[in-house]
């Protein structure tokens, strides 16, 4: 299957991101003498491999590397790991990753198909998720390059890719993909099932969060953010790409995002002991858990795709009221998901802005003053989480919540919520839903 007819190119400008000799891999690695002499022997090896033109050995090689790696990263605390596994992780997938785009980029190789360009991104992302850069940050640079080569297969030959993968995957969405292809993120008749869905939610007129047009930075920063009073400010985000020329569709996520791997949290919520967390493809996720009949509800929730995935970082800005904050770091997350995602009661350290592209959530907010009826969890993990289900309280076992005040609000596509640090906040999607938030200090 052609899927791009710069392949060629491809190749070239893989090799041009990476370092002129298997050496210069090696010494990209600090502490290198820590690695056990075995270990170092394999992964010269396989560097060479790769400068010698042999990419097959080279994969060959880079198996048995990563599941040592593998297990390193997987032992203890993630915050203990020691940073040189992370290092090493990195450089290995950067040699597989490119073998494998470039194999797939070879007239002469059997491997030629878009399943070895989706193997090499995936392999790629592996490398972002769990490994620590060097290089430059190398693998953001080649991922976007391999990603575009995809952009350019043709509608039709997607289709049939994304069919064959679903036969191996789940036979039941195969229907689906074809449909969604075109899909956008809401056709008319789902906003209009949206719409049922907030009349059915009574929003409290008295206790209604307030809805401000695009306040000044002073205006903002003397009557909401001083005060920690939350607020919706509208009008702020109009013109952002992903809001105006390229609005976030279906397809315009699977266009630039489509063959990314990114972690899915899996189950109803976090709070649950059956919730977990899978690596798996934008494309499945969105065939599985947005367009086909799971019956777990899956949320790409506070994910730092925009790091990931650059080119939809251009689709948005810092909003200007961060600036406020004492530090130039702000937290950008995604959160994706169907209809029917739940973040549990809980709340965070930082200023938060919460902007919703798509789709309308429910939200409740409940001030800090209000800690001692809202019943924390007493698990370090889970201490800033309340024990009671806010949307089904149990009366007896946690008497005081119903006497808690909360402002709530139905948060629409082109809304920006203000959450200040420590206010406790319970989000519900409507329907399909991207939201990006954005904690500042
Ligand atoms: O939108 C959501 O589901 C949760 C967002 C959230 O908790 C946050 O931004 O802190």
């Amino acid at each position: 299957m052609i899927i791009f007819k710069d392949m060629d190119e491809l190749k070239i400008r893989i090799l041009k991101h990476l370092p002129d000799t298997a050496n210069g891999i090696a010494v990209s690695i600090e502490l290198i003498d820590d690695l056990p002499s075995s270990y170092l022997y394999l992964q010269k090896s396989c560097c060479e491999n790769f400068y010698a033109g042999d990419y097959s050995e080279c994969i060959d090689k880079s198996k048995p590397l990563l599941d040592y790696l593998w297990e390193k990263l997987n032992t203890g605390n993630w915050k203990d790991v020691d940073i040189t596994w992370r290092e090493a992780y990195y450089l290995v997938s950067t040699m597989k990753g490119s073998s494998q785009a470039i194999l797939a980029t070879d007239s002469r190789a059997v491997e030629r198909n878009t399943h070895s360009i989706a193997d090499a991104i995936k392999t790629f992302d592996m490398g972002l998720l769990m490994g620590a850069p060097i290089m430059n940050n190398v693998l953001t640079k080649l991922v976007q390059d391999v990603h575009t080569c995809l952009e350019k297969i043709d509608v039709s030959d997607r289709k049939i890719e994304l069919a064959n993968k679903c036969i191996d995957n789940d036979k039941s969405v195969q229907n689906d993909v074809g449909q969604s292809l075109n899909k956008k993120l809401r056709t008319d008749s789902e906003i209009d099932q949206e719409i049922e869905e907030e009349i059915k939610i009574q929003i409290d007129k008295n206790k209604e969060i307030k809805r401000i047009n695009c306040p000044s930075l002073e205006y903002f920063s003397a009557t909401f953010k001083d005060e920690g009073t939350p607020v919706i400010i509208t009008n702020a985000i109009n013109h952002w790409p992903a809001m105006s020329t390229r609005q976030w569709s279906l397809d315009y996520i699977r266009l630039k995002a489509g063959f990314r791997t990114v972690p899915i949290e899996i189950g109803s919520k976090y709070t649950e002991d059956n919730w977990t967390q899978k690596l798996m493809t934008i494309n499945d996720f969105i065939d599985r858990f947005i367009l086909g009949s799971q019956n777990q509800t899956g949320y790409l929730a506070q994910h730092q795709l925009f790091d990931q995935v650059p080119e939809l970082r251009n689709d948005i800005s810092i909003p200007d009221y961060c600036c406020l904050g004492n530090s130039e770091d702000v937290d950008i997350n995604a959160w994706f998901g169907p209809k029917g995602t739940v973040s549990p009661l809980h709340h965070d350290p930082k200023h938060n802005f919460l902007v919703q592209v798509v789709g309308s959530k429910y939200i409740r907010i409940y001030s800090p003053t209000e800690n001692s009826k809202l019943y924390p969890h007493d698990t370090f993990l889970l201490e800033n989480t309340s024990q009671v289900d806010a949307e089904n309280p149990d009366e007896v076992k946690f008497p005081l919540f119903n006497d808690a005040l909360y402002s709530e609000a139905i948060l629409r596509p082109g809304e920006m919520l203000y959450i200040p640090p420590k206010y406790w906040h319970f989000i519900k999607s409507l329907y399909i839903s991207f939201s990006v938030s954005f904690w500042w200090e």
